[in-house]
């Protein structure tokens, strides 16, 4: 079994129903356990700015699946949710992403893992550090909440609530 974190991002309505969805899609493959999910957060757009406000989320699971065949079904999970790749860094239903797999370092033509900018969004590593705080990302050779405590726009994640 591979330990694996995920990061999810919506900002297409309604967005809670896509993350939902997702959580469903996955707990649903035998070959998936979800150990451990964060508290949503929303926040605001980067990379390309002129987009609505994102729910954010990461999941630790548990998975027998290859990388390959991780990334083959999140990327059917962003197709049923009725994901649309037009602008980069756009607008999306769903967007699914491996940001950790097992430790491993994995370049292909497909997947570059870990995420390469996930150790400078504070859209991944605020959710993050609820999860794994003492997470090592050995590129960086930094801990998940030194990474934070860096980031100047990491007090604007804010925790999510439906209410
Ligand atoms: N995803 C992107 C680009 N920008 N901004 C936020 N706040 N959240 C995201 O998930 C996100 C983004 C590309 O995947
Ligand atoms: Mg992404
Ligand atoms: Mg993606």
């Amino acid at each position: 079994m591979k330990k694996v974190w995920i990061g999810l991002g919506t900002n297409i309505e309604p967005r809670q129903e896509h993350i939902q969805q997702a959580l469903e899609l996955l707990a649903k493959n035998s070959c998936i356990t979800i150990r451990k999910q964060s508290s949503i957060y929303e926040t605001a757009p980067v990379g390309y700015t002129d987009q609505a406000d994102f729910l954010n989320m990461v999941l630790e699971i548990e998975t027998s699946l290859s990388a390959e065949a991780l990334l083959d079904f999140c990327q059917g999970i962003e197709q049923q949710l009725g994901r649309k790749r037009t602008i980069r860094f756009g607008p999306r239903t769903i967007d699914l992403d491996i940001l950790i797999y097992n430790n491993e370092n994995i370049k292909t033509e497909r997947l570059i893992i870990p995420h390469p900018r996930m150790h400078e969004r504070a859209f991944v590593l605020v959710p993050l550090s609820e999860i794994a705080n003492e997470l090592l990302l050995e590129k960086q050779n930094k801990r998940v909440g030194d990474l934070i405590a860096e980031l100047p726009d990491a007090h604007d994640v804010k925790k999510w609530s439906s209410e």
